[in-house]
């Protein structure tokens, strides 16, 4: 009777346990600009999978589309529907001018390794940036690169005459537009899901962004000539609401911020070889390709004309901008000369 009294003691305590972690169990939603498979859905997935195996959380990702366009699921983070979203600078110019510091060209190397340094060790990136997501209402968990932005053209180009004339699609940011002024051609921004069609009927000639995007989005179908200007890389953030991440409990606040390191630590192992393993997709998949790789002397006269668009980041950004600027470039010669 004694054994009887206790087992049941023991299974009503473990069905109470069971009931109040499933009360404490949340479904967070997360969504991000790409596809199954691309970049942000491989760190959206990494971040989905610790999370749910180290907790009773779930985790939903809304891919592109899904919710809207980048500007839509932005929205729906700041108003609360959404608790995760990824979004990149690209389009986040308007609600953080700052952010357009990845578009002034050739600020960053080439160079992935150090690429990947700057992101691990820069104030700017772990400490400056999380403080202006801040007061927007967002914490900022991850700032991370996707691969060197490559221009697609209707026919290859060399030199900045070469652009004059051309529509280049640019993300919605300001900077950007004055980035491919300096460089000759017409910016035209677009929101992502009117660059395929744009390119399709010639109302854009052209666009940027990294290889694994111009073959998953099939872009060298519609845009078939790439060129490597070596003038900078693609960019994103992850973050949070930051009403919803305040209201978590300091265990599951250290829960999301593990999960948001391992997704990072898995999406650096990811882009590194990308590239090349989409570029050679590409080229299996089409003949029209061409791919072009500016030498130094032709990379000096888009290069040179890169103090203009500073000039105008300073201008959009003012004394904040001008620090974080100042602040970018400390970290950058930090890993350039180590
Ligand atoms: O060009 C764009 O708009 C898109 N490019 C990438 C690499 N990711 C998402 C973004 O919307």
């Amino acid at each position: 009777m004694i054994v009887r009294n206790l087992l049941t003691a023991a299974s009503v305590g473990a069905l109470l346990f069971g009931l109040s972690a499933a009360a404490n169990a949340d479904n967070w939603r997360y969504a991000h600009e790409e596809f199954e498979g691309d970049v942000q859905d491989v760190f959206a997935v990494a971040f989905k999978e610790y999370v749910e195996d180290n907790s009773d959380h779930t985790v939903q990702v809304y891919r592109f589309g899904e919710l809207g366009e980048s500007d839509d699921i932005m929205e729906q983070t700041q108003a609360g529907i959404l608790q995760f979203v990824n979004q990149s600078p690209g389009f986040t110019g308007s609600l953080i001018p700052e952010a357009q510091i990845f578009f002034i060209p050739y600020l960053l190397p080439t160079d992935e390794e150090t690429v990947i340094e700057f992101f691990n060790t820069s104030t700017a990136i772990n400490e400056t940036f999380p403080e202006l997501y801040a007061e927007q209402g967002l914490e900022l968990l991850k700032m991370y690169p996707e691969g060197e932005m490559v221009v697609t053209l209707d026919e290859p180009f060399t030199s900045p005459d070469d652009l004059r004339g051309k529509n280049i699609r640019t993300m919605t940011n300001p900077l950007l537009s004055e980035t491919y002024r300096a460089f000759g051609a017409t910016p035209t921004p677009l929101p992502w899901g009117e660059v395929y069609g744009g390119l399709q009927t010639n109302i854009i000639q052209g666009q940027e962004n990294p290889i694994f995007w111009i073959e998953s989005g099939g872009l060298y179908e519609v845009s078939p000539n790439l060129v490597f200007t070596g003038h900078g890389w693609f960019t994103t953030a992850m973050m949070a609401n930051q009403d919803f991440f305040d209201g978590l409990s300091e265990e599951d606040q250290q829960l999301v911020r593990d999960a948001t390191e391992a997704a990072y630590e898995h999406i650096i192992e990811h882009i590194s070889g990308l590239a090349d393993e989409s570029l050679e997709a590409i080229q299996e998949a089409s003949d029209e390709v061409t791919v072009t790789r500016l030498d130094e002397e032709q990379i000096q006269a888009f290069r040179e004309r890169a103090p203009q668009v500073e000039e105008r980041f300073v201008e959009m950004t003012g004394d904040r901008g001008a620090e974080l600027l100042e602040q970018f470039k400390d970290d950058l010669e930090a890993v350039t000369n180590e």
